[in-house]
């Protein structure tokens, strides 16, 4: 029986184990540059399996929260080698994850002060983290998103493109596709947020267009064994919702089979909430969506993601329900998070007030085992 512990081959990365990080956003990148401070916080949590960080734009449209990191400029990439440094100085393997928040954004983030682009022109009900002139971080209302024409979509793919591409400069293992949590891909799958007639909306198939879009440009640039895709089938987390996610999903993993990936990272349920939680006529089939990604012939690992304690990580491992696991606020109070599994010691509780901003209070601070 596979171990939490053993280690895994996934596609081109090589993991020590099955415990990954999950990408967990911070804001403490002003002007979109990961700082110093940045190294050491990945560095310490290098006992992970694999590291995904936090969010990352891929461009300054696809911004939406202040302070977030990108991965579009030569600084940023300078910003992002120490942090790949320190990591693989301390052993661990380390993935950046690609981002565009589309209508998730605020005129104050976008260039030119410009309003959020989206699928179509419905404004989410969610907000957004905004840092004002005294630098007081606050959460804040995301702006009307105006409707993406046609015509800019291959810019988009091209965007993801040259992100990957920077991500490879800046000597990451791999990069993760971020499909979830409500963000431009997911808006395009869901056709609550997808009201287009032309080729990118109406049809499953439409709305999962951009998706394998966006993947054929960045496997073609830097090898599918280096990636990895997050997808959330239930989520209302942005405001995204779709009445029958069991066929969209199942769609959209069985176009993953045919890529070769690295991994398919999934949040199981509402996003940092219940996993049961349902969108729908019917409770979402996870076993189902995996058979449905096997049965395509998909052979990267399957990731799973959301509320796992030890236990039931090594049960979903051992068990064959998962191949790995990731955790998230888990980790960032505990950087020896996998040694503390192990020997099954008390976990440090998490500070939820320094999650968003802010220096190396919650962020760098936390003790470990000695
Ligand atoms: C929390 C706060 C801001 C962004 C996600 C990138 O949900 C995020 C995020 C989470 O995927």
């Amino acid at each position: 029986m596979p171990s939490l512990f053993d280690p895994l081959v996934a596609g081109e990365l090589k993991l020590a184990n099955r415990v990954v990080m999950a990408p967990l956003t911070r804001n403490r990148s002003p002007k979109a540059v990961p700082q110093p401070i940045a190294a050491t916080y990945y560095a310490q949590r290098a006992t992970a399996g694999l590291l995904i960080t936090e969010a990352t734009a891929i461009s300054h449209q696809g911004q939406g929260y202040a302070d977030v990191p990108g991965l579009y400029g030569a600084d940023q990439i300078e910003g992002w080698k120490r942090v790949t440094g320190a990591v693989h100085e301390a052993g661990g393997c380390i993935v950046v994850q690609l981002w565009h928040v589309g209508r998730i954004s605020h005129t104050s983030l976008q260039p030119n002060g410009g309003a959020p682009v989206a699928p179509s022109a419905i404004t989410a009900k969610s907000k957004t983290y905004v840092i004002d002139a005294e630098g007081k971080g606050e959460f804040t209302p995301t702006s009307a998103p105006r409707a993406l024409n046609i015509e800019e979509l291959p810019g988009i793919v091209s965007d993801y493109r040259k992100a990957a591409r920077a991500a490879i400069e800046a000597a990451f293992d791999g990069v993760e596709l971020h499909a979830a949590n409500g963000y431009l891909i997911d808006q395009f799958l869901r056709s609550d947020s997808n009201q287009r007639t032309d080729a990118y909306g109406g049809s499953i198939e439409n709305r999962a267009r951009l998706l394998f879009e966006v993947l054929d440009a960045i496997t073609a640039e830097i090898g599918a064994g280096r990636v990895g895709i997050r997808i959330s089938p239930v989520t209302p987390a942005n405001d995204v919702s779709d009445p029958n996610p069991q066929p969209l999903f199942n769609y959209v993993v069985e176009g993953l089979a045919r890529y070769g990936l690295a991994y398919v990272h999934v949040i199981e349920g509402a996003t940092g909430g219940a996993r049961d939680f349902q969108q729908g006529d019917a409770p979402f089939d996870y076993a189902a969506l995996k058979s449905a990604y096997r049965e395509a012939g998909g052979k990267g690992a399957w990731m799973a993601n959301n509320g796992y304690d030890g236990a039931q990580a090594q049960q979903a491992v051992a068990s064959g329900q998962a191949d790995l696991v990731a955790f998230g606020k888990a980790f960032i109070s505990n950087p020896d998070l996998v040694r503390r599994l192990r020997e099954q010691a008390p976990l440090n509780d998490w500070d939820q007030s320094t999650f968003y901003g802010g220096g190396e209070r919650g962020y760098v601070d936390y003790p470990v085992l000695t």
